[in-house]
């Protein structure tokens, strides 16, 4: 009995790696089981889940093709300036009274959502947690996740109702990130409002044979498919269906590096509600023609984003006769967006384009040692979510300021940009500001820092201190 039960259990497993066998070499990627025999049952299965969950038809279709930077070259030399509401406001359609006023209206009435992607892995900061857990707060040590949560909190309070937040996470900061959200009470978002999901993953191939790449002998080196990957986990985790019962018709969108993002800023909202755009864009004017930003242009009367890394040099250098740059809005990746265009986009699997990219990737070699390359070694695949562009019908774009609205941590102390230190000074500059405003007195070289429960910007902060205060010492208002 015991015998024929470890036969029947063998053939078993011989079926599973036949079955495997047979898929993986009708499109050439039969090394994954290179370890299968080594590996014990639990192992196995752990490594046939992941290959059952890879297309490797479209892997192999998009390796071939090897991304699309012809064509972005070909559309940037079409490009021409987004439609946008500007700072110098004289020229726009709309006034900021105007648009504040309508967006207010969005968010009392419980129209607005927010979606924060924090899936990436914070590769260049050198932190090895999700980035939202990274201590920011120039006096408080506040972390990212703890700043943006307590604005939809305090926006909640302002405008008296509830504000979902939809989290999107990856496999590689799912867990942290549940985990470190539960130690503090989700930041006093009631959970009912608080909803963590996780986006799916792609394959990692080797830049010079397309052959899938495994981390280890039992799993497949798989990364994050990129902030588009948004529109197919909103949909499989429920999101979209909750975002639809509770009648939110417009999501805030904005990226967790950035801790100084208005989060549900009504102005914003409401050059986006009144010019009826389904997708709307912030953008700060580019302050070296080669900045580290999306390109927001406009071409054959579609917007698009295009990567800085793709923007030929000559193209990014064009001025107009006023001398300023043609090619001038910068996206800081921060969004509002339709749940009508979510939802029929989040219905077609192939709406947004898989992009690729070079990067260096530890593999196993077939002789089951891992390998540290030094220089880029394989293609990633991943969606961007201003791929919804073209797509959105009325797109606009709002410019801000970058000193005010655009403070985002991508690298680590002693870089030159975009470092903890750089992040920090800004806070302080823009608190400084707000408290100057409203009659403060703030010592030079005085960090201040304000919660946002305390104050959302400097109107509230008004309401709050009285005219005439000095603050000597570092100080956190909260
Ligand atoms: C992004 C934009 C760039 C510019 C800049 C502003 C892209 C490709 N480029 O540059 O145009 O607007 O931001 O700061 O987006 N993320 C996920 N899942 C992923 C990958 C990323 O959730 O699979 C999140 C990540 O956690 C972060 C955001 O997306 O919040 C941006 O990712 P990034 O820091 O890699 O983007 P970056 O700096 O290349």
């Amino acid at each position: 009995m015991v015998g024929s039960q470890a036969e029947l259990g063998n053939q078993v497993i011989g079926a599973m790696k036949d079955e495997l066998l047979a898929s993986l070499e009708a499109c050439g990627q039969e090394h994954l089981l290179a370890f299968w025999d080594e590996l014990d049952q639990g192992r196995r299965d752990l490594l046939a889940t992941e290959i059952r969950g890879i297309d490797f038809a479209l892997v192999n279709r998009l390796y071939q093709a090897g991304g699309a930077s012809e064509d972005v070259c070909q559309l940037a030399g079409r490009a021409g300036p987004p439609p946008a509401f500007r700072l110098e406001t004289s020229g726009n359609r709309f006034t900021p009274e105007e648009a504040r006023h309508r967006g207010a209206e969005a968010l009392r009435a419980g129209h607005v959502g927010v979606i924060l992607v924090a899936g990436g892995q914070g590769t260049r900061l050198g932190f090895d947690h999700p980035k939202g857990m990274f201590p920011i707060g120039p006096v408080s040590d506040s972390c990212l996740f703890r700043i943006h949560i307590e604005k939809i909190v305090a926006g909640s309070k302002r405008y008296g109702v509830r504000v979902p937040l939809y989290l999107m996470t990856s496999p590689a900061t799912h867990v942290d990130t549940i985990e470190f959200l539960g130690e503090h009470d989700g930041f006093q978002l009631p959970q009912r409002d608080l909803h963590v999901f996780c986006q799916g993953t792609m394959p990692a191939v080797d830049a010079n044979t397309g052959k899938v790449l495994l981390s280890r002998p039992d799993r497949v080196a798989l990364s994050p498919d990129g902030h588009g990957g948004m529109l197919a986990a909103l949909a499989t985790s429920g999101c979209l269906a909750d975002i639809r019962n509770r009648g939110i018709r417009h999501l805030f969108y904005l990226q967790v590096d950035n801790p100084l993002v208005d989060i549900c800023s009504p102005e914003f909202l409401g050059y986006h509600l009144l010019s009826d755009s389904k997708l709307s864009t912030q953008v700060i004017g580019k302050r070296d023609p080669l900045e580290k930003v999306g390109n927001v242009v406009e071409i054959d009367g579609k917007l698009h984003v295009i990567e800085y890394s793709d923007l030929p040099d000559e193209v990014a250098r064009r001025r107009k006769p006023d001398g300023s740059l043609e090619v001038w809005a910068g996206s800081i990746a921060v969004h509002v967006m339709e749940t009508a265009l979510l939802e029929r986009l989040a219905g077609q699997a192939d709406a947004l384009p898989l992009h690729i990219a070079r990067k260096i990737v530890p593999y196993v070699d077939p002789s089951g040692r891992t390998v540290q390359p030094e220089v880029p070694n394989a293609v990633k695949f991943e969606r961007f979510i201003f791929d919804m562009m073209p797509l959105a019908a009325n797109a606009i774009v709002m410019e801000v300021d970058p000193a005010r609205h655009f403070a985002p941590l991508k690298n680590a102390s002693g870089e030159k940009a975009d470092t903890p230190e750089t992040v920090k000074a800004q806070m302080v500059a823009e608190h400084t500001r707000w408290l100057r405003q409203v009659g403060t007195e703030v010592d030079k070289g005085v960090a201040v820092e304000i919660s946002p429960r305390f104050a959302l910007d400097a109107e509230q902060l008004a309401e709050k201190i009285q005219p005439g205060t000095r603050v000597t010492e570092p100080t956190y208002f909260c």
